[in-house]
């Protein structure tokens, strides 16, 4: 982010506005903890904040300080189209396509009102007034944190503040692993323990919550993962029969595509999940070093992402998109195996 847009932002923050937050559909840590980290941290410079999600979390999220202030617009459509049209300002967070925003794209595009966009996608879209876009960083917690930090604010870190952004830099960086996380990741890691987040606890409020038929879910998943030494590839299937045999809730499946990809040598992993309800088969894709699942997935299953973790989705059948998916294969054998 530019000086030049750090000051013009400060101006704008100067007397009480109200504001919106809003993160991408089916919300995850980054989201939450990035959304209620500005929350918190705006509600205390006296602006009327509301942070508005398309739909629902996963429950294992639902401990994170101020949750229990956010508007979900598929079930409270009409008081957070209200609020969005009474917008002096709106912060778009963790995502850069008005269309990741769900259902809540068309009112968002027609808001004629002063757009912030904070985010670490790659290929960002244009539609914001300031786009504070940086594809380098883990997370967009970690974003805000430098945010607060250009408004010469950082002493504005409360214990609140410092465990939502904690959150967001532990979930994208996969608990401080991926190649995302750098020492400047750790200094801020270890300036929000100083101001007061619990790291144990946070770690333990996300990690430590599963379920019996979770498990169970993961037995599936770890049952269904096939391997495919030739292309250094593994993948696992869930179909809708099999979530629905096992009590499934939102989130259940977060992080199974990396079973695939802690296996020695493998470099390319995806999960297939059915989801009958919307007719699709959800992809979820990760890679190690060099090879773009980012560019993988938007070739091939209308998605994308990050270099190395990025979403997709693909129209057929769970079978038939896997018979694709095999086909497609073949192609990057010499990029699987540099
Ligand atoms: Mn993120």
């Amino acid at each position: 982010m530019t000086t030049n847009d750090a000051n013009k932002i400060k101006e704008l923050l100067s007397t009480p506005k109200n504001i919106i937050i809003v993160t991408h559909k089916n919300p995850d840590g980054d989201a939450i903890g990035s959304s209620l980290a500005l929350y918190h941290y705006l509600t205390s410079l006296n602006h009327n904040v509301s942070v508005i999600t398309p739909n629902d979390y996963p429950t294992f999220l639902k401990w994170v300080p101020g949750e229990d202030t956010v508007l979900k617009y598929d079930s409270a459509t009409k008081t957070a189209i209200s609020k969005i049209e009474k917008a002096d300002l709106i912060f778009t967070l963790d995502f850069n396509h008005l269309s990741r925003s769900g259902d809540m794209e068309n009112v968002l595009a027609k808001t004629k009102t002063t757009f912030i966009m904070i985010d670490h996608h790659q290929q960002p879209d244009d539609y914001a007034t300031y786009t504070y876009s940086d594809t380098s960083m883990c997370s967009t917690c970690q974003m805000i944190y430098h945010f607060i930090e250009k408004l010469n604010d950082i002493d504005k870190i409360t214990p609140e503040i410092a465990t939502c952004i904690y959150l967001g830099i532990m979930t994208d960086t996969g608990s401080f692993r991926y190649r995302s996380t750098t020492s400047t990741t750790h200094k801020v890691i270890a300036d929000l323990i100083d101001r007061g987040a619990d790291n144990t606890s946070i770690h333990e409020n996300i990690y430590d919550t599963n379920t019996l038929s979770k498990i169970r879910l993961k037995g599936v998943a770890l049952n269904n993962l096939k391997v495919l030494p030739k292309y250094k590839t593994a993948y696992i299937t869930i179909s809708q029969k099999e979530l629905d045999q096992n009590n499934f809730k939102k989130g259940d499946t977060e992080g199974f595509v990396n079973f695939g990809l802690s296996i020695k040598g493998i470099k390319f992993a995806l999960i297939f999940i059915e989801n009958k309800g919307e007719g699709i088969i959800k992809i979820s894709l990760r890679s190690k070093g060099d090879f773009s699942v980012n560019e993988f997935s938007r070739n091939h299953f209308e998605g994308g992402g990050h270099h190395n973790a990025a979403g997709g989705r693909s129209n057929l059948s769970l079978s038939g998109t896997v018979e694709k998916f095999i086909s497609i294969l073949p192609t990057y054998k010499n990029a699987l195996n540099q």
